[in-house]
């Protein structure tokens, strides 16, 4: 993992947190319009391994909620408007993604809940990690009680 600069939530979170990409064009040149490059170990913290998509979500439809144990991401909301809440032992917070040159970030640990999709959202997700259902938990106890043995005890992270 890359250490990157996180631009909002450092201080409330550990292990979460917006990243700005960079925005090329102006907003005196309209019909240009914008262009946001991403690399990996340069914009993301990680070797991108995976990407998918998730979009067409009804708009009072609640997804996520569960954590993993090892993968990294990069959430980035690529057209309209997504609620993320993250919880993880230290905190939680809510973020809304509105804007392709912004990435949240989500390392392990975290709790997390995509809510309140407006109509045509199409969420970007980038990931350290091949898909491995192992990885998952999807249980909020158990989850709970998986931040506790890990942390409570000032655990390594
Ligand atoms: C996450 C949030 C932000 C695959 O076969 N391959 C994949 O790469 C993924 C991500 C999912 N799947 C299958 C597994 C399930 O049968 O697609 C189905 C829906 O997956 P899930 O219910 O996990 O979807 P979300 O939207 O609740 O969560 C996803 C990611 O799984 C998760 O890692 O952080 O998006």
């Amino acid at each position: 993992m890359k250490k990157m600069k996180i631009y909002e939530g450092v201080n409330t979170m550990y292990n979460s947190g917006l990243l700005k990409f960079k925005k090329i064009g102006s907003p005196s040149n309209k019909e240009f319009g914008y262009l946001t490059p991403i690399e990996e170990m340069e914009e993301i913290p990680f070797t991108i391994k995976r990407i998918y998509t998730i979009y067409g979500v009804g708009q009072n439809i609640t997804r996520g909620m569960h954590s993993h144990k090892h993968l990294h991401q990069v959430l980035i909301c690529i057209n309209g408007s997504v609620d993320i809440r993250v919880e993880n032992y230290f905190g939680e917070k809510k973020y809304t993604l509105n804007d392709p040159s912004v990435g949240l970030y989500v390392g392990p640990d975290n709790w997390r809940e995509m809510s309140n999709f407006s109509e045509g959202t199409v969420l970007m997700v980038l990931a350290s990690e091949k898909y491995d259902s192992d990885d998952y938990i999807r249980d909020y106890d158990d989850f709970i009680d998986y931040s506790k043995k890990k942390y409570e005890y000032g655990g390594k992270r």
